[in-house]
Parts: C-alpha cells; sequence; structure tokens
C-alpha cells in the first residue's frame, strides 16, 4: 500500500489529534532544518569549487515543501518543480547524500551526476524532476494530471512554479486545459516577489494571481507562505478534498528568498539593486524556520536541548552526504549518452 512521504520517515496525514500534529510538526522541522542546513553547505561547496554549473537556493520558502509534500501517498502521488528544487526532492525522500552527489556532479547522485543541480530527478519517490526553464513544469503537470485521471485512484499531482512563471504562455495554456479536462493538479505558485530582479509590480498587470487562475476554471486561494501552519492547513485541506473530486486547485504562496536569485547573485549583495537591505530584513523577521522552532518551544513539543539535539544530528547527515558525494566517482566516460532518450 501506498505510504506517505510523512509515513517513511514519521507520521503524516491531517489529524486534529494532538500528538499526531505533534509528531508532524516536529518532522516537518526537521525536514526544514535539513533543507536550510544542507542549502548553506552548498553553497560554501560551490565556492569549494566542489559543485558546478548553477545554483538557486530555497531559503525562506521550506514551508512550501514541508507544509505540503508529507500528505502525499507515494507511490501513487507525483511532484514537479521548478530549477530551485532541492528542497522538493529531499521533502520527496530522496537521501541528502544522492542530493549531494548530484549536485557535485558524481556517478551516485539521482540523476547519475547528468543533471546537476535544476534538474535533480527521483521517480522512485515521486519526484519527476526539476526544470532549467521558467514555466516547464507546469505543461508537464498536465500531462501528468491527465495520466493520473484516466487511471482513477485518486493521486494527484503537485506542481511548484514561480510568479515570473505565471507569465508565460504555456503556463496559461496548460492551466486552462487543466481547468477544462479536470484534472487533479495542484498547482503552488511559490510568490517570492521576483523573478530575478523583476519584481511582480513591474511584469504583470494584474497581480491577483488566484484571479488568473479561477480565470482558467481552477479554484484556488492565497496562503502565508511563510508560516508552516497556515501551509499545512490549506494543503491538507485541498489535497484531501482533491483526492475525492479529482478537481485541481491553486494556491498563491506570498513568501521571499532570502538569499539572492542564484549563485551569480548572491553574497555579492547584487539584490541591492533590486531590492533593499530592509526590505530583506522585514522578511526575515517571518523566517518560517525560527518561527516554526518557537511554535515548538512554545507549544512544549521540543526543549531547548532537543533543538540543539536535531542541529547536531542535522549537521552530521549534511557532512555524512558531502562526504559521500566526494567519495563518489564522477559518471564514466562510456555512460555519456546513456539516458539522452527513453529505453
Ligand atoms: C523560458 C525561460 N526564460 C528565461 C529564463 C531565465 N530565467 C531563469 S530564472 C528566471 C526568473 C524566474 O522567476 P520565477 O518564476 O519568479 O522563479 P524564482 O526564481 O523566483 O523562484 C528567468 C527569467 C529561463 N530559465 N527560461
Ligand atoms: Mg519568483
Amino acid at each position: 500500500m501506498a505510504k506517505t512521504t510523512a509515513e517513511r520517515s514519521g507520521p503524516v496525514s491531517v489529524s486534529t489529534d494532538e500528538d499526531i500534529e505533534k509528531k508532524q510538526l516536529i518532522s516537518s522541522y526537521r525536514l526544514m532544518l535539513l533543507i536550510r542546513r544542507l542549502e548553506e553547505s552548498v553553497y560554501r561547496k560551490f565556492h569549494e569549487a566542489k559543485i558546478g554549473g548553477y545554483l538557486h537556493r530555497y531559503d525562506g520558502m521550506e514551508a512550501l515543501v514541508a507544509g505540503i509534500i508529507p500528505f502525499l501517498k507515494i507511490p501513487g502521488d507525483y511532484v514537479l518543480s521548478t530549477y530551485r528544487d532541492h528542497a522538493h526532492a529531499l521533502a520527496c525522500g530522496t537521501s541528502p547524500r544522492a542530493v549531494m552527489a548530484e549536485l557535485m556532479g558524481r556517478a551516485d547522485g539521482c540523476a547519475a551526476g547528468k543533471g546537476g543541480s535544476m534538474h535533480l530527478i527521483d521517480p522512485d519517490n515521486g519526484f519527476l524532476g526539476g526544470d532549467g526553464i521558467v514555466g516547464g513544469p507546469v505543461p508537464i503537470s498536465l500531462g501528468v494530471g491527465y495520466a493520473l485521471k484516466y487511471r482513477g485512484g485518486g493521486n494527484v499531482c503537485v506542481v511548484y512554479f514561480g510568479d515570473g512563471a505565471m507569465n508565460q504562455g504555456g503556463v496559461h495554456e496548460s492551466m486552462n486545459m487543466v481547468g477544462l479536462y479536470k484534472l487533479p493538479v495542484l498547482f503552488i505558485l511559490e510568490n517570492n516577489q521576483y523573478a530575478m530582479g523583476t519584481s511582480v509590480s513591474r511584469s504583470t498587470g494584474q497581480p491577483d494571481f488566484v484571479l488568473k487562475a479561477k480565470a482558467h476554471g481552477i479554484q484556488g486561494e492565497q496562503v502565508d507562505g511563510m508560516d508552516l501552519l497556515a501551509v499545512r492547513d490549506v494543503a491538507g485541506r485541498a489535497i484531501a478534498r482533491m483526492r475525492e473530486t479529482g478537481e485541481p486547485y491553486f494556491l498563491e504562496m506570498k513568501c521571499y528568498r532570502f538569499v539572492g536569485h542564484g549563485i551569480g547573485d548572491d553574497n555579492t549583495k547584487a539584490w541591492t539593486t533590486y531590492r533593499t537591505e530592509d526590505e530583506v530584513a522585514l522578511w526575515r523577521e517571518r523566517d518560517p524556520l525560527a518561527r516554526t522552532a518557537d511554535l515548538l518551544l512554545k507549544r512544549g513539543y521540543l526543549s531547548a536541548e532537543q533543538m540543539e539535539q536535531f542541529e547536531a544530528e542535522v549537521q552530521v547527515v549534511v557532512d555524512d552526504a558531502i562526504e559521500f558525494a566526494e567519495s563518489s566517482p564522477e559518471p564514466p566516460l562510456d555512460s555519456l549518452y546513456e539516458n539522452v532518450y527513453s529505453q
């Protein structure tokens, strides 16, 4: 029987029972902590020239995966993401070792070392991949949604994409057909306010994204993506409803990326050309990781000592992933043409 991603590493489905909620929140917090610490270490490894290509971090947006992906049943449900995809793979259950090895272009990576940061993929864990093309995952979600409806069984496809992608033609063409055929696709718009250096206000005449989804026949709502509880609440209900009705849904997640767009716009403070340090500081006050830690402490779900222990445990996992990746071989030359076409 299919298990939810959280069941494979702990508990899962929505319940009012406090014990279950406590376990779910602790599990989501650990996931968020892992994502944050892994992203930080990946940044360091890039600057040690251990990672090539490009890199987009998820710092600040962790609640968008930790509040949604644990509700999924894998095998059966699917996730699609953008190039900002490390968090999604980890949340689906891809091992930190396989993620890190992929980032370093090693044979033990989840795409055999040939995909890199933007193209993590792990179909066995329901993760159908990141995508370097802005808006690219959305047409794929149309196909996945169609397949899920055709097969029956109440499964869903969750597709993540950005505010910039919302201005792409293919995104709207796909949403139109998902709305027309009523396919079980959950759209997660990661509205982090910017597409590289271009703010939403400078790029769209209609910034009400939920309205745009409704224009395609897809119901939806806006959510505070910096608040794990809010994300969990809305997503848990939406996914449960979708399993019953098979219909699509759209969630606009208001959020913020704490660092630059990508490695070329990172720590150099290049982002101060399009957003102020005050603005970044204001959003950092709403850090979903810190807020969740506060919540767990306040509710007495975790003690300060347990928090410190979590930090230490997560650090061990990250260090182990780095060590594993660094000792993994590069893909052999004769594998160059493998998996270029489906086999
Ligand atoms: C089709 C396409 N056009 C342009 C680019 C260059 N590009 C890479 S990321 C990006 C911004 C996308 O912003 P958004 O969708 O808001 O996602 P975010 O980076 O904020 O997560 C652009 C324009 C691309 N990768 N693909
Ligand atoms: Mg954006």
